[in-house]
């Protein structure tokens, strides 16, 4: 019955509803004879009832129970459903009595990748949010944490689980077992096993407090020469958070397992991090710069929640953000520390818009901190990670650099071991700043994306920037009061001389006004400087400093900023039929910025970079205007073909000096010029007839150039060759094929790429059930923007019909795939009557999961 709607509406869980389990649950003790379709599972709890009398509430779904008793009674009169098993109080000891449970479930036959589940003849698990209650009885909620000490017996020769290991043997029948003990208190969401015919790599790692610790990366057998990377990427994480945050490791052993079926990229699971193969795997020939980036990324974001969200976890899944947005957070600023510098702020705030305001501004728009859910894993959102780490941003600069070490200090000391609120959270700072933050914490409460209207004036030397806030209803949340808002703010002299310094105002009124004097000319100001808040700004329309900006801001963002609002505003003019002169101030401008010598290649891949079909279909829905994505196509690719051919010689020279020699490496320098090599040809490609892309696709020695000029010629109708020697090269690394899959759709020519899609969903290589080739297949035609939102709604019956299939066996998957129609509302009435149908089917299938069956409701509200 794995996540299957039931005939009576779902009841949603509420905050409001919170209340703390009955009883202390000190240790627990599993014990796993593993076997592919009868594992079984002996649970022992040591409980304690807290004094009140009540009943015994256990999670489990999907269990053959065997055995029950309590103190080696067997136990009477429980009740037992789909989902609960509970035991009256009057059944119960008074004092501290340690249940046993014994019971049987099918890893071989769970293709939702929750709770325990195999992938190529590997037993692992997957327990956040709910899957542990997939394993055994148990109160499956964060707030509950526990010793857990556990005994794996089976035949695979490497049996792993949380914490340090303890023993391990072979019985005289050749069967193995393995005890691991875990001494740091968890809620079961964290708990892992793995058990597998697997290699490993391994290094080690002394921590500041003298602990040493082995450190291990496991694989399947033929890929141990991929994870030399991810190990380097483990080491500069512990690294890193030693330095920067004074956190250490707190175990002996540290191990990683990387698997091929995965519903997400990657889990803290204490000491046994699981990870997707595809954020471990690297090697030059086959994972691109980004795969690289995304790896030192993602195995940081695991490390680093060893400390933010392990020791200190959530009180419940409403606090989520606790930990997501605060790891995030700390995975930014290590890839900004470590590889990217300012250019990682630039790539943040493009994902930021991309999917956190795409979802702000649609029917999926909730808070950072909701107060409802039916299916929390719907929940691991954008919103969640990326606006949760805003959040630590804009409070770090309200509060001051002192506070904040003094405030994240405090918060490891006062509740390490603990599961915590955003309340908790909010409280350290308050206490270390002697400040009032209840009206910032409407960033955790309130949904929306904020919208800040700036107007200038100057009189007698005095220049004034007035600010306006509002935010428009979220599904509800009619009313939007006034937040805190930090906006760092530079002025700059006509000579482009900084006035002062850089200054950070703080607005917490709905408007408010804010004075600079004695200034002998009008400035021209550089207003939330390093999107120093989640917010749209929308600036004076009568003046425009945008050129002057690209031309001379010295904070990166900005200036990529004011050259990105220039191509847009251009972009939403040609999209709504105007000639190519409107787009003239963007190319001098342009051409200005191409004639300074300075910036570095990463940054002038980013200032080269058009935006998205979809950020350019969003603007226009702003300005009041009906998108259609055919003529955003057009429009994106009229002034691409400008830019080269106005800039042809610039982009010539820089495209050629930036060619690298040498062999490969992922560091920063060789990656932005790659970047930049990218995005002058995207660029050229429209008039030299493919010359460059062909002879960069033919003397490609790394898979990041590679890819990338194949995504060119197939967008340029002039890739079939192209791509089928690809295919020939890569057929035998499913990795590669992943991305093969998502290319070909992502850039297929609009009216060719549904019957492509068709076509290769009916690939030998293809194997829907597994999430990668899924999430390829599928989130390669939802980006290619035009063929998705087709008029005729082939793509959107296309990828309804490919939710449906999937959802009956991965209903996680499918319901996270549905996010691509959230934007179907701004478009066209034909557009929508088309995506309507496509909800109506959906919601007509008696059998939708909760997990579908929540998104597409809330979809369907437009
Ligand atoms: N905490 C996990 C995500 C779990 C998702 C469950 N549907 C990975 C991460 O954010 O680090
Ligand atoms: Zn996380």
């Amino acid at each position: 019955m794995d996540g299957q709607i039931s005939p009576l509406a779902p009841t949603p869980t509420l905050l409001a509803d919170y209340q703390p389990y009955p009883f202390d649950l000190s240790r627990t003790q599993l014990r796993f004879a593993l076997a592919p379709t009868a594992t079984r599972v002996i649970a022992r709890l040591h409980l304690t009832p807290h004094g009140q009398i009540a009943d015994l509430v256990l999670d489990g779904e999907g269990l053959k129970l065997q055995r029950i008793e309590i103190d080696g009674v067997a136990v009477t009169g429980y009740h037992l459903t789909d989902t609960v098993l509970t035991i009256p109080a009057e059944r119960l000891p008074r004092a501290a009595f340690v249940l046993e449970t014994e019971v049987e479930i099918a890893p071989a036959s769970n293709t939702a990748l929750e709770g325990l589940y195999m992938s190529n003849g590997m037993y692992c698990t997957q327990c956040e949010a709910e899957g542990f209650r997939k394993i055994t009885f148990y109160p499956d909620r964060p707030d509950v944490m526990s010793r857990f000490d556990v005994r794996i017996e089976g035949r695979e020769p490497v049996l792993l689980s949380n914490g340090n290991p303890v023993a391990s043997g072979k019985d005289d029948d050749g069967r193995g077992w393995a005890e691991w003990s875990d001494p740091w208190p968890k809620p079961a969401y964290l708990f892992a096993l793995v058990a597998g015919d697997l290699r490993h790599i391994s290094d080690s790692f002394t921590t500041s407090e003298g602990r040493d610790v082995a450190l291990n990366i496991y694989v399947r057998p033929g890929d141990e020469g991929r994870c030399g990377f991810a190990m380097e990427a483990l080491i500069r994480s512990m690294e890193w958070d030693e330095r920067v945050w004074g956190r250490a490791y707190d175990l002996d052993i540290f191990n990683i397992v990387a698997v091929d079926d995965f519903n997400m990229g990657a889990m803290e699971n204490k000491g046994l991090n699981i990870f997707n193969s595809k954020l471990v795997l690297a090697s030059p020939e086959t994972a691109t710069d980004l795969d690289y980036e995304r790896i030192e990324a993602v195995i940081g974001h695991e490390y680093f929640h060893n400390w933010t969200g392990n020791r200190i976890t959530c009180r419940d899944w409403f606090q989520l953000c606790l930990k997501e947005g605060l790891t995030v957070y700390r995975d930014q600023t290590f890839t900004a520390d470590v590889r990217k510098g300012a250019v990682k702020r630039i790539d943040d705030v493009m994902t930021l818009r991309a999917r956190q305001f795409r979802e702000d501004q649609g029917p999926l728009s909730h808070a950072v901190r909701p107060d409802s859910y039916i299916e929390i894993n719907n929940f691991y959102t954008a919103t969640i990670y990326e606006k949760g780490a805003e959040i630590i941003g804009m409070l770090r600069s309200v509060i001051g650099e002192e506070a904040w070490a003094k405030g994240t200090a405090l918060y490891f000391d006062r509740h390490d071991g603990q599961a915590c609120t955003i309340e908790d959270w909010l409280a350290v700072f308050a206490e270390v700043s002697n400040r009032d933050l209840s009206q910032f914490k409407r960033w955790y409460t309130d949904a929306g994306t904020p919208e800040v209207s700036v107007r200038e004036t100057w009189e007698d030397g005095r220049f004034t920037l007035t600010f306006t806030q509002s935010t428009a209803p979220t599904p509800n949340q009619p009313d939007k009061p006034a937040r805190v808002i930090p906006i760092r703010v530079a002025l700059f002299d006509p000579s482009a001389k900084m006035l002062g310094t850089e200054q950070v105002l703080e607005m917490d009124q709905p408007e408010q006004s804010f004075c600079f004097d004695g200034l002998a000319e009008r400035p021209h100001p550089s207003i939330l400087r390093g999107f120093s808040a989640p917010v749209m700004l929308r600036l004076d329309p009568t003046v425009d400093h945008r050129a002057f900006l690209f031309a001379h801001d010295t904070d990166p963002f900005n200036r990529w900023e004011a050259g990105r609002d220039l191509a847009l505003a251009a972009l939403a003019a040609l999209s709504n039929g105007a000639p190519l002169a409107a787009a003239s101030d963007y190319l001098s401008a342009l051409g200005d910025f191409l004639a300074d010598p300075l910036p570095a290649p990463a940054f002038r891949a980013l200032c080269l970079q058009l935006p998205s079909d979809d950020e350019i279909a969003k603007l226009l829905c702003t300005q009041g205007d009906l998108p259609d994505p055919d003529a955003i196509e057009g429009a994106r690719n009229t002034l691409s073909a400008a830019i080269a051919s106005r800039h042809e010689t610039a982009l010539v020279a820089l495209y050629d000096a930036a060619e690298i020699a040498g062999t490969y490496s992922p560091d920063a320098e060789p990656t932005g010029k790659r970047a930049l090599r990218r995005a002058i040809l995207a660029h050229l490609t429209h008039i030299d007839k493919g010359v460059r892309a062909q002879q960069a696709f033919a003397n490609a020695q790394n898979m990041t150039d590679q890819i990338g000029a194949l995504g060119l010629l197939i967008a340029h109708g002039i890739g079939a060759q192209a791509s089928a020697a690809f295919y020939e090269q890569w057929k035998g690394e499913r990795l590669v094929m992943d991305k093969w899959f998502s290319v070909e759709l992502a850039y297929a020519p609009k009216d060719q790429a549904v019957a492509r899609a068709e076509e290769l969903a009916g690939h030998p290589l293809f194997d829907w059930k597994n999430p990668n080739q899924f999430r390829a297949l599928l989130g390669g035609l939802a980006a290619n923007h035009a063929a998705f939102h087709r008029a005729d709604g082939a793509g959107y019956r296309f990828y309804g019909d490919w939710l449906l299939t999937l959802d009956p066996k991965n209903p996680q998957t499918a319901a996270r795939m549905s996010t691509a129609f959230q934007t179907w509302s701004q478009f066209d009435d034909r557009r929508r009557a088309q995506a309507q149908m496509v909800f109506a089917k959906l919601l007509g299938t008696p059998s939708l999961s909760r997990d579908l069956g929540e998104m597409v409701e809330r979809l369907a509200k437009g």
